[in-house]
């Protein structure tokens, strides 16, 4: 097997002026590292690692062999790149800070919400708009719920509960995703008036998601998921975690792009909470900051889920509130351009004091180096 290398930030900065090195800003966003680690592994084997600072980064990637060296290069530029706004409808989506994606399941059995919304339009549009008031960016709308175990929506049911939801959101001029990985689902929704296509599976459920979402020219969210087709939490048999899902994601990124799909199109997301452990989970979330190397907006989305109860006495799904603001703030620590929220008023509650921790016009940075 062929060598792999991979460059992971180890550690963040408050600001440029850091002391040891200097910094670069994370995936164009609001956050900054100062050190970073490069990896060569053999499979899984880690066969080399040298630690650098931002101003050596060149010279660390010299000293690799050319195949190597020219992934660590693009990894080098990909950390470092900004990411224009998404256009959405009237809206634009800047990605140079964090933006809050609201979550509204319209199905009758989502481990979070499940039932609060299906049969009652009302109760989902008022949750909807309550979620835009308090400063979501976008509405992630659903029709089929992804916990392990859930039984399968006929299609034709999935589009029933989210075309209305898309359809009078889309009017009140709300930014939306859909959350499905059905084409048939994805096409009725981009019709009705969504923006952005959600795929779990990201795109290896439907053979024709790729064309639809290609011809539309919406951006797709590709999520990290093991199971192959029926299953999302099936087959998670990691060799190394986050190796796995950073490799993942890159396939499904390159995927996308052969299927004609722009590369500013492509969010990308490591799937907390589907077929991984407490640890696989804790230690993908220790490495977030990684998977800016791969050259696309992260999106990330723990909110409310099992590995928050696992750690807290197993709290119920709506007892979860602190823990997910918690999980949110460590998304943004690691320059995440969006993060998939219930609680959106109190997450932005945290974002807006997180920002303020960030912004040098409040906080003189050069005094703290
Ligand atoms: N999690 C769920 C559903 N859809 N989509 C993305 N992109 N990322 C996620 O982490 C994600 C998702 C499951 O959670 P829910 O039942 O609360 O919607």
């Amino acid at each position: 097997m062929m060598p792999s290398v991979y460059i992971r930030p180890i550690a963040l900065a408050d600001s440029p002026q850091a002391e040891d090195g200097e910094a670069i800003r994370l995936g164009g966003g609001l956050v900054y590292a100062s050190r970073f680690g490069l990896l060569v592994c053999d499979g899984t084997k880690v066969v080399s690692r040298r630690r650098f600072g931002g101003a050596e980064a060149r010279e660390a990637i010299a000293g690799l062999p050319d195949a190597l060296a020219a992934d660590a290069t693009e990894q080098w530029d990909n950390l470092r790149r900004s990411h224009a706004p998404i256009a959405c409808g009237q809206r634009m989506l800047r990605l140079d800070q964090p933006q809050l994606m609201g979550i509204l399941n319209v199905t009758p059995d989502s481990f979070s919400d499940g039932g609060k919304f299906l049969d009652k339009p009302d109760a989902a549009l008022e949750h909807a708009h309550a979620m835009l008031s308090a400063g979501a960016a976008l509405i992630d709308v659903g029709g089929e719920s992804t916990r392990p175990g859930a039984g399968a929506v006929w299609e034709g049911d999935e589009v029933k509960r989210v075309v209305p939801v898309i359809e009078n959101l889309a009017a009140a001029g709300a930014a939306i995703s859909i959350d499905s990985r059905r084409s048939t689902v994805i096409e009725a929704a981009l019709a009705a008036g969504a923006h952005i296509v959600n795929d779990v599976s990201a795109m290896r459920h439907d053979a024709r998601t790729a064309e639809i979402v290609a011809r539309s020219g919406a951006p797709v969210i590709l999520m990290h998921a093991p199971g192959s087709d029926g299953d999302l939490h099936a087959d998670g048999d990691y060799a190394d975690v986050v190796l796995d899902v950073f490799d993942a994601l890159r396939e499904r990124r390159d995927a996308a792009m052969a299927a004609g799909i722009a590369r500013d199109r492509i969010l990308l997301d490591p799937g907390i909470g589907f077929g991984k452990s407490l640890a696989e989970n804790l230690a993908l979330i220790n490495a977030l900051p990684m998977f800016h190397a791969l050259g696309q907006p992260i999106l990330f989305g723990a909110s409310r889920k099992r590995m928050i109860g696992a750690l807290s006495n197993e709290a119920p799904a709506h007892q979860r509130m602190a823990g997910s603001v918690m999980l949110a703030l460590k998304a943004m620590d690691a320059g995440c351009q969006m993060v998939r929220v219930h609680d959106v008023a109190e997450t932005v509650q945290a974002l807006h004091v997180w920002r303020g921790l960030r912004d040098a016009a409040l906080t003189d940075f050069s005094q703290l180096a």
